[in-house]
């Protein structure tokens, strides 16, 4: 259908030879029942590094409940979409996420001169598009859907480059009936300085609020704390906050198990828990590290001093 067709060869205007945008798009899809996720690989469309500047949603808001952007070496597949539910997954090698849509939340922009490096020499020569269709009762007509992106991308290199901080829980296990279980990821900084301009959390049904902090000298700074009941998006962080060699970084997720009858692990599955808390940053280019985790369990020692707010649950 002539709605799905990529405009990016129409729309170039060659105002600045660097600059170019790219659609990524459903190929025209009807899911087949509420909640599922589809998922596209798209060749990165250049040999040379290139950095995404800006990212402009093109989402039906009656059927898209989220979107995700990855970039990885392999995905799972390359010829038109796939089912990417909790079976398959987006990538056989590490999927690095790069921008979340997600509905009723205002979208993150990149700062001024800030841009995902991507290209084969970044290790990144596929997006992948991750859609979830939530409610399908607006496919009752047939019609097909073509949701996504535009990249606004350039050739030209930019003076910081944006990157993700994860970190997440390996081994929670929340026990049923309990009223609060803490996840508490803390790992030491030793690179050069981030800074941090917006924060993701992430996690299923009994996630009550995620917060993460800075630590600098005993003393700690929230660089966001947010419900992950509410849409999962990039949401601005504390901007006064930057990172650098010799700080820790930590996060605690905060879960209930009132009402469940066995004990929740991390896992992959809806019934499987996560603990996440993603910093979206920049950093000087000339050390670029696009990509940094954080799996360790926090000492206790440590989490006695974590403010309170960490705990007070977030009305949604
Ligand atoms: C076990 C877990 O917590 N998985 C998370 C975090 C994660 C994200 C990426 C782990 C790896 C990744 O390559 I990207 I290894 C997780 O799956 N999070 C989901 C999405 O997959 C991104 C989320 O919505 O945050
Ligand atoms: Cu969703
Ligand atoms: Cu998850």
């Amino acid at each position: 259908p002539s709605k799905c067709v990529s405009r990016t060869n129409q729309q170039q205007i060659i105002a600045n030879p660097y600059n170019f945008s790219v659609d990524l798009r459903m190929p025209g899809v009807i899911p087949t029942g509420s909640d599922t996720y589809l998922c596209m690989a798209f060749p990165v469309p250049t040999r040379q590094d290139a950095y995404i500047v800006d990212f402009i949603p093109l989402a039906s808001m009656d059927t898209v409940h989220h979107m995700l952007l990855f970039g990885c070496q392999t995905p799972v597949s390359t010829n038109s979409f796939w089912d990417c539910g909790s079976v398959q997954g987006t990538c056989e090698d590490e999927a690095a996420i790069m921008y979340a849509w997600a509905r009723n939340a205002p979208p993150t922009k990149l700062p001024k001169d800030v841009g995902f490096k991507v290209g084969r020499s970044s290790g990144m020569s596929y997006f992948v598009l991750q859609i979830h269709y939530g409610d399908i009762s607006a496919f009752k007509d047939h019609h097909r859907d073509c949701s996504g992106l535009t990249l606004r991308m350039t050739s030209r290199p930019q003076p910081f480059i944006a990157g993700i901080y994860l970190l997440m829980s390996v081994d929670t296990v929340i026990l049923p009936g309990q009223r609060v279980t803490d996840a508490d990821v803390a790992c030491d900084y030793t690179s050069y300085p981030i800074y941090p301009f917006a924060f993701r959390t992430h996690t299923h049904r009994l996630g009550k609020v995620v917060s993460g902090y800075r630590i600098r000298d005993g003393k700690w700074t929230l660089i966001g704390r947010q419900s992950p009941q509410l849409p999962q998006a990039f949401y601005p962080a504390n901007k006064q906050v930057t990172v650098k060699y010799g700080d820790t970084l930590a996060a605690r997720c905060v879960f209930t198990g009132e009402g469940k009858t066995s004990k929740t692990y991390i896992g992959g599955t809806s019934d499987d828990e996560m603990c996440n808390f993603y910093i979206m940053y920049y950093m000087e280019s000339r050390h670029a590290i696009p990509y940094m985790n954080c799996m360790e369990m926090g000492s206790e020692e440590l989490f006695q001093h974590i403010p309170p707010e960490a705990n007070v649950p977030i009305n949604v």
